[in-house]
């Protein structure tokens, strides 16, 4: 029995090493952060991020970076997601490696939650100030009040220089200029570590005598009250006093030195303006929508009627930030993500300039490595195999329209 049991004890230790070892061996690098690993019909059904433009790849610290675009809140949006009633433009960066001076949803400057409504789109514009050397994966976020976190395209950016250099200056209404870096470090250090000192203090006082056994005995015999003599008392009213005194003098001489100050402010901000689209003057109807499984291709059978008066081609599919153009029509100028750009990766059949008043039905294939890299392929795991996402067609002048498709996507396996 003894043995049994001895063997078990050496065998669980065993396991346990075991495991802390794979812990501390197995760190996955991570390349995307984060989206990859959301529903893909949902990453799909809720923001279509187009147009996007970072006006720098590298940068000093110090040195700002803008990320501007436009964003599309999808009509079809889900269940599962709350409205986004009550939403806030983030960025997605591993801390504060930079920091955002400044964000805009149209004219409106953002630094609150605000409310979007369903079916709009919105130009948006960061402005982002460098603060820690390294690459950094920048996303365009949305937060969304009961819904989490909607990430949008990620870009590597590179600062370059030294974190002390860093300055964050603001000047007050009080006409004062600080550093939000530093500003207000030395206050908090001086009163938590005051409070720690006296609190350290009260217990030292205490502590120099015998603690536990003596005490213990002492109050089991009923002798507790020769444990506080007068001069106890004593200290603890000087505590007493000087504590209530320290706070008063504290806030005083706080309200001397602030006059003016203001509560946090906060408040959802409504009535953001959304950009007025014209109406596309081209038809679409999906007719159907597939992906094989396994496989990294997604294709659809589209009625396109071209109600406009010049003739177009249909340029680029984007669904979930991943844009498929078709290279024959149009090609990006933006410096857009590589690993989400599929620069050859829509096959348009027939691809031929459709005449203003006809219909055809083209077949297009959107196809590239992030279907699968971007885990859009696991909508075959979602509960709704339904898809989203935004085409672009060129006229023959160049102008773009864009027509927001939403059909069911069915998987194929044979
Ligand atoms: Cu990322």
């Amino acid at each position: 029995m003894k043995i049994l049991r001895d063997r078990i004890a050496r065998w669980s230790l065993v396991g346990v090493l075991l495991t802390l070892a794979a812990a501390v061996m197995y760190t996955p690098t991570a390349s995307a952060h984060g989206e990859k690993s959301q529903a893909a019909f949902l990453r799909m059904r809720t923001i279509h991020w187009f147009d996007l433009n970072w006006s720098k790849a590298s940068v000093n610290v110090n040195e700002e970076v803008e990320i501007s675009g436009k964003f599309h809140v999808f009509e079809g949006w889900p269940e599962s997601v709350d409205p986004p009633e009550v939403s806030f433009l983030n960025i997605g960066i591993p801390g504060p490696t930079f920091i955002r001076k400044e964000s805009y949803i149209g004219d409106t400057f953002v630094p609150r939650s605000v409310r979007l409504e369903i079916g709009n789109t919105y130009t948006f514009r960061v402005v982002l100030k460098a603060r820690r050397p390294g690459e950094w994966h920048v996303h365009t976020m949305l937060n969304v009040q009961g819904g989490g976190p909607i990430i949008g395209p990620g870009k590597w950016i590179t600062v370059e220089g030294s974190m002390s250099d860093f300055r964050n200056p603001i000047t007050t209404l009080t006409g004062q200029t600080v550093d939000l870096e530093t500003y207000n470090l030395g206050n908090t250090y001086f009163w938590h570590a005051l409070w720690y000192a006296i609190g350290l203090a009260w217990m030292f006082y205490f502590i120099k005598n015998p603690v536990f056994l003596p005490r213990m005995v002492m109050v089991n015999a009923g002798r507790a009250d020769e444990l506080i003599t007068p001069t106890d008392k004593k200290v603890a009213m000087l505590f007493g006093a000087a504590t209530i005194l320290i706070v008063i003098f504290g806030m005083s001489s706080a309200n001397s030195k602030y006059p003016v100050t203001i509560p946090l402010q906060a408040g959802t901000l409504r009535g953001i303006k959304p950009i007025e689209l014209p109406p596309p003057s081209v038809d679409v109807k999906v007719e159907e929508a597939t992906y094989r499984v396994p496989g990294r291709a997604m294709k659809m059978v589209l009625t396109v009627t071209n109600n406009g008066d010049s003739a177009v081609q249909l340029c680029e599919f984007n669904t979930a930030s991943v844009r498929f153009m078709n290279p024959e029509v149009c090609e990006d100028d933006s410096g857009y993500p590589e690993d989400l750009l599929a620069d050859e990766g829509l096959t348009v059949v027939p691809n031929d300039p459709i005449a203003p008043g006809q219909t055809v039905t083209l077949e297009v294939t959107a196809s590239d490595a992030a279907w699968e890299v971007y885990r859009l392929a696991d909508i075959i795991y979602d509960p709704d195999s339904r898809m989203g996402g935004m085409l672009f067609f060129y006229d023959e002048a160049g102008n773009r329209q864009m027509v927001i498709i939403d059909a069911p996507l069915i998987p194929t396996f044979m």
